[in-house]
């Protein structure tokens, strides 16, 4: 069976609906046709300094999401990037074939090291790409559950893969990006121009999965929209509207020429934010109830994410070897 990875950075206490849809809900729709690993990405996380207790909460709780969400973990690998050490194992290699250029014209990189400045940015911001290259070429992926962000990652991780094989011998799977439609790219609710995003400094332009749905309510009534007072689908005119009407659509799953129709006429704008608002609290309020269960026995959490890294190494530690005995290093025994 063809093989799928993906991953989220446990940066904050919940994700955001952005995740959500523009990844999460994808993962759910996979994993039963593809051998699915669902990895929660502390090494990445560590780039931007978190606390030691804050880090540790927010493994937990960001594996009880994905749980939550609805990925199986009796049918998916639920498993911590740091709990298999072929990933940074395999990133030091990836290092080696990357060039410096190439690393600095991430977008992601030159967004964050901008944000931070050079006394603020760290060399894993910088290696970032190619740890995340190896997280995917270690499992011979053959398709990457993403949201629109990460499709220069992506790119990259096929161009280092196909490096590889190019200078050492075929030793690595090139992997696809799987980027939704609609949903690729959910943006802030108060800059609907820019994605919604953890770290973003306006957080009333996000919306968290396990806030309570009425601080989520009050932040779509106050969602930037437009003057023009008419419901139309026109995201580069008007992205705000736009954007409600895909959450909607991808929560309900009514079509968007649907909801465009209902929204019909002047002054529609407040019942759209508040159906929106609606749908959101459906999602999200037995989601947020599954997650307090679930950390409610974190001994059982950890249960599931021992086992996760268990059967990964079982995978990792093959194609690593592949690809150290390409390179030439010395088999260890
Ligand atoms: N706004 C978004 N719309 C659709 N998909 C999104 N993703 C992130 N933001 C949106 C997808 O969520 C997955 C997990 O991402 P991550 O944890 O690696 O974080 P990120 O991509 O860096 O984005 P965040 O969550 O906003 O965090 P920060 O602010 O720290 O960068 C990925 O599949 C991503 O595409």
């Amino acid at each position: 069976t063809p093989r799928i990875l993906s991953g989220m950075q446990p940066t904050h206490d919940s994700l955001h609906l952005g995740n959500y849809l523009g990844a999460q809900v994808n993962w759910v729709r996979m994993q039963r046709d593809f051998d699915a690993f669902f990895c929660v990405v502390d090494q990445h996380a560590l780039t931007v300094g978190p606390a030691p207790e804050e880090l540790r909460r927010r493994t937990r709780v960001t594996a009880a999401q994905y749980l939550a969400g609805g990925i199986d973990p009796d049918v998916s690998t639920v498993f911590v990037q740091s709990h298999v050490p072929e990933h940074s194992q395999l990133a030091w290699v990836l290092n080696c074939i990357t060039g410096y250029g190439e690393a600095a014209r991430m977008t992601q990189f030159k967004d964050k090291a901008g944000q931070r400045g050079a006394e603020g940015t760290n060399v894993g911001l910088f290696t970032y790409p190619m740890l995340m290259a190896a997280d995917i070429l270690l499992y011979d992926t053959t398709a990457v559950p993403v949201g629109e962000d990460q499709r220069q990652h992506l790119e990259l991780t096929r161009d280092l893969a196909q490096r590889f094989n190019a200078r050492y011998g075929d030793t690595f799977v090139i992997p696809e990006a799987h980027i939704p439609g609609e949903t690729a790219k959910i943006m802030s609710l108060q800059e609907p121009t820019a994605k919604m995003s953890k770290s973003a400094a306006n957080q009333n332009g996000n919306l968290m999965m396990l806030d309570e749905p009425k601080v989520n309510t009050k932040k779509l009534k106050s969602a930037v929209t437009d003057t023009d007072n008419s419901v139309r689908f026109d995201p580069e005119a008007k992205p705000g509207i736009a954007n409600l009407l895909r959450i909607h659509s991808a929560l309900s799953g009514e079509s968007i020429d649907a909801l465009v129709e209902r929204y019909a006429g002047e002054n529609k704008y407040g019942a759209l934010k508040t159906d929106v608002a609606e749908q959101v609290a459906l999602v999200q309020a037995p989601f947020k109830a599954r997650v307090d269960e679930l950390l409610a026995d974190p001994a059982e959490l950890d249960r599931i994410l021992a086992r996760g890294a268990e059967r990964a190494r079982s995978v990792a530690a093959g194609v690593l070897e592949r690809a150290y005995d390409a390179v030439g290093f010395l088999p260890s025994v």
